[in-house]
Order: C-alpha cells, then structure tokens, then sequence
C-alpha cells in the first residue's frame, strides 16, 4: 500500500465523551444493550464521567433524543440502542424505518457519527441472541464503531 494515504480508526478513546440513548420499549432487551455497550466503552478506558445514558419510550422517539444531544456539541459520538420486534403488527416498518432515518439524519446534519445498535428483528428469540447470546451483543458492537468513528473522524481531512 505504498504511496496511498489510508485512513482507519483505532479503538482509542482518548478524552473522548459518549452520548447513548436507549429505547425502553422492550427493556428487557434494550437493558442487556446497554450492559454490553457500558462494558466495551469501560474496557477501552472511558470513565464514567464522559458518558451519558438517556432513556426514551422507545425506537420511535431516539433520533429527537439522539439530535437533542448532538445539538448539544458535547459528545464525541453517540450510540443509539433499541430493540424493535416485528411481531404480528405493521407498527413495525414505520417504527424502525423512522428510527433508522432519523438517527442518519442526526449523523449527517452534525458529522458526529452516531453508532446504530438498534436491534430491527422478525423475533423475540432473535432479540436474545444478539444482544448478549449466541449472535454477540449489537450494543457492544455499537461502542465499537463508535470509539473506531471518534478516532477515524480526528484523523480525516476536514475543509479548511
Ligand atoms: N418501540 C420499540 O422500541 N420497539 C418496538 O418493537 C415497538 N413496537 O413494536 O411497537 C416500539 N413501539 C413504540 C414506539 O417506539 C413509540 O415509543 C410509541 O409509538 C410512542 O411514540
């Protein structure tokens, strides 16, 4: 790869705070997202004091909690946790799409990456094994991308 300039994020903290917003909607998921993203932002070194949890009803209403936050110029990422279950009810398309954009939109209105750990699945057995079972934990890897986002973004050319 001689000649080319590569950019990659490390897994590195630094100084770095982190905004997570988490759906209650479903707890008994959502709160097992949360452990595992609270465990990989502690192994990588962010003290309590830099993070900050906001609970909200539930996948619907994290992208005004998630801009709210952004707005706020406080966080160096943010990580969005929740868990929508598609069930037998059409509510489903429009509350994960909805979440899905808007936590985008976030994303890209502030260039602050927001990590998406919000579980969009046909069954409550496939909400288990992704948040702390046999499929990993989607919250641990949302802090992942996170503290990888925060460390790429300090890294890239910005305009001058
Ligand atoms: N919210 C979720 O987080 N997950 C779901 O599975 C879900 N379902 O299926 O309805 C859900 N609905 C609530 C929604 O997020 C809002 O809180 C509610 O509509 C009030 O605005």
């Amino acid at each position: 790869m001689e000649n080319y300039q590569v950019y990659e994020g490390e897994f590195v903290a630094g100084a770095a705070t982190f905004g997570i917003v988490v759906g209650r909607f479903n707890s008994f998921i959502t709160e097992n997202l949360l452990k595992g993203a609270l465990d990989t932002l502690k192994r990588h070194g962010v003290p309590h004091a830099n993070i900050s949890i906001v609970w909200v009803p539930g996948a619907y209403e994290i992208p005004l909690a998630t801009q709210r936050l952004a707005s706020s110029h406080r966080y160096a990422a943010l990580i969005a946790l929740g868990a929508v279950i598609r069930g037998s009810t059409p509510h489903f398309e429009y509350v994960a799409g909805e979440c899905a954009k808007g936590i985008a939109q976030v994303s890209l209105q502030y260039q602050l990456p927001v990590a998406f750990g919000v579980l969009t699945v046909d069954s409550i057995e496939q909400a288990v094994e992704r948040s702390g079972t046999k499929a990993g934990n989607k919250g641990s890897d949302a802090a992942l991308s996170a503290l990888e986002m925060v460390n790429l973004l300090q890294k890239l050319p910005t305009a001058q």
